[in-house]
This record gives C-alpha cells, sequence and structure tokens, in this order.
C-alpha cells in the first residue's frame, strides 16, 4: 500500500472561531496538577489522567455543533467539589475584578476557583466527527456557527452545576458600567439565577460595581438590576444589592490610585 494512502486523513471542518488552544491535553493536565497537589492539596487524591482522558473524550471524534450536557456527565463525576456555604461568587461581565477579589479572599469562590473551571479558564477546543484529533484550525463561533458547541455546552454544564451545589447565601459581582447590568442571556442570568436551589439559597447579595471613571450607567435601583430582583422573588430567593461595595471598589482603587473617586480611602 502506497504510503501516501495510509497518511491521507479526511480535512477538518472550517469553523468561523478560532481553533482548539495548542498543547491543549498538556495545559489540562498540568493545571489539574497544580491545582490537586499544590493549590488545594486535600484533593490531591484526584486522578489527573483520568480526568483529562474524561475531558478530551466529551468533544473528541464528535461533532462540534451538537455537543450536550451528557457528553461531559463523566468528566462532571469525576471532579465533584463542594464550595462551603456562603462562599459561593458569581460573576457577570466583571471576570477581572471578581477574580482579583478572590485572590485575596481566599475564602471566597469563583468557578475559576474550583477544579474544573480551573483546568479551562481561557482555553478553547473541539473535535471533529471524522477524525480523533482535535481541530487546531478553527471551531465553532457561537454566533457565527452554533450556539451548541463544545466549549459553550461546557460553561453551560458547569455553571449549571456551581450554582445547584450553591447554598446560604451567595454573591455575585455585576458590572455597572455596561447598559445591561443584569443580562438574562448570560450565563448568569440564563443558567446560574434558574438553577439556584431555594431551599438552601436563602439569599443572592449583589455587589453593582463601576469601572473607576466611567460615567455610571447602571446601579442597584435600575430597571435591570429590579428585573433580577423579581425573577429571584419569583423563585422565593431573597435579593441584596449594594453599589460599589468597598472592598472590591478598594482593590479598584489599587490599579488607579491617582483617581478623584479613590482618594477619599488613601
Ligand atoms: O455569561 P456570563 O459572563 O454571565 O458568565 C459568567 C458566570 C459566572 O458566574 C461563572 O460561574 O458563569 C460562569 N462562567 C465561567 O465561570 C466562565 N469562565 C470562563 C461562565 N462563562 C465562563 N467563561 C467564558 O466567559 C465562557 O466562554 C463564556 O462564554 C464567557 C462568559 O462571560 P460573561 O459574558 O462575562
Amino acid at each position: 500500500v502506497p504510503v501516501g494512502i495510509l497518511m491521507w486523513r479526511p480535512p477538518l471542518k472550517q469553523w468561523k472561531g478560532e481553533g482548539t488552544t495548542a498543547h491543549l491535553y498538556e495545559i489540562l493536565l498540568g493545571r489539574c496538577y497544580t491545582y490537586t497537589q499544590i493549590v488545594r492539596p486535600e484533593l490531591g487524591h484526584k486522578d489527573c489522567q483520568k480526568i483529562v482522558k474524561a475531558f478530551t473524550k466529551a468533544f473528541l471524534s464528535k461533532d462540534p455543533c451538537s455537543s450536550t450536557e451528557q457528553d461531559y456527565q463523566p468528566l462532571m463525576e469525576l471532579t465533584d467539589e463542594p464550595v462551603p456555604c456562603n462562599k459561593t461568587l458569581f460573576w457577570s461581565k466583571s471576570s477581572e475584578l471578581a477574580h482579583d477579589y478572590t485572590r485575596v479572599r481566599q475564602d471566597m469562590f469563583t468557578l475559576e476557583d474550583t477544579l474544573l473551571g480551573y483546568m479551562a479558564d481561557g482555553l478553547k477546543w473541539c473535535g471533529d466527527p471524522g477524525s480523533s484529533e482535535m481541530n487546531y484550525h478553527s471551531c465553532p463561533d457561537w454566533r457565527e456557527d452554533c450556539s451548541n458547541n463544545s466549549f459553550s455546552v461546557f460553561w453551560n454544564t458547569v455553571s449549571k452545576r456551581f450554582a445547584e451545589d450553591a447554598c446560604g447565601v451567595v454573591h455575585v459581582v455585576l458590572n455597572g458600567s455596561i447598559r445591561n447590568t443584569f443580562d438574562e442571556r448570560s450565563t448568569f442570568g440564563r443558567v446560574e439565577v434558574f438553577n439556584l436551589h431555594p431551599e438552601k439559597v436563602n439569599r443572592l447579595q449583589a455587589w453593582v460595581m463601576h469601572d473607576i471613571g466611567s460615567v455610571h450607567s447602571d446601579s442597584c435601583s435600575s430597571s435591570s438590576i429590579n428585573n433580577l430582583k423579581q425573577i429571584l422573588k419569583r423563585r422565593s430567593i431573597t435579593f441584596s444589592c449594594q453599589n460599589n461595595y468597598r472592598p472590591i471598589r478598594l482593590l479598584q482603587c489599587v490599579k488607579n490610585p491617582g483617581h478623584s473617586s479613590c482618594g477619599s480611602y488613601i
């Protein structure tokens, strides 16, 4: 048989989004070991080889536009990790600020402070039905190709579990410098709010933060926040809201010490 025939591979499909992150497998494995051995050694018993295999098995050799929650179930089962009551922190359009905060408040957890979120944060991945390889050239774009793509379904699945597991008072950092501070189409608005369990979540505490120097566009009294309040009321969850929660404001001021709105704190 001519070598050329053995080496021929069907062409991978072309998508509008960027392809799988280079060295994805090694990055996932490295992050898994970093998290379970160094960040939270109490999780040292987790089998990172098995976890990363389950992760890639969820999407390899499959159509990246027909990804399902079930694809990620084996991975979810290997990575259960309860967050203590009162310590869950959600965010929407405020990723950097929320993570700056949990870096300092080590007892609080965003999804990226749990194993799966830590492993997947910032990465892209997809497979192809005609190949057992990852597609490093392109992956489906949420808008232009399909919404049920391998990484959007992943974030929906893990965000859902993160919300289902939450208990006590839960927190959310929202961005008051954009028009839709509470966006019903965001993962927070679409998935997390609806997967909180009212029998164990007594209250959602929102912190609406304004970027330093921006013109305020939304605050706790805005209609988008009122919408969140109504949704929670229907779900029997108490809501409270605070503008520019001081501990987080101080973190913003660390990055903008000279700004007039920070002056009174120095
Ligand atoms: O759509 P969002 O925000 O409201 O999602 C944030 C919300 C958080 O509370 C997290 O628990 O949902 C969870 N989450 C992530 O942790 C996460 N890490 C990285 C959701 N999405 C996450 N990503 C990527 O950012 C993912 O690709 C998704 O589409 C964006 C959502 O960010 P957003 O719109 O600011």
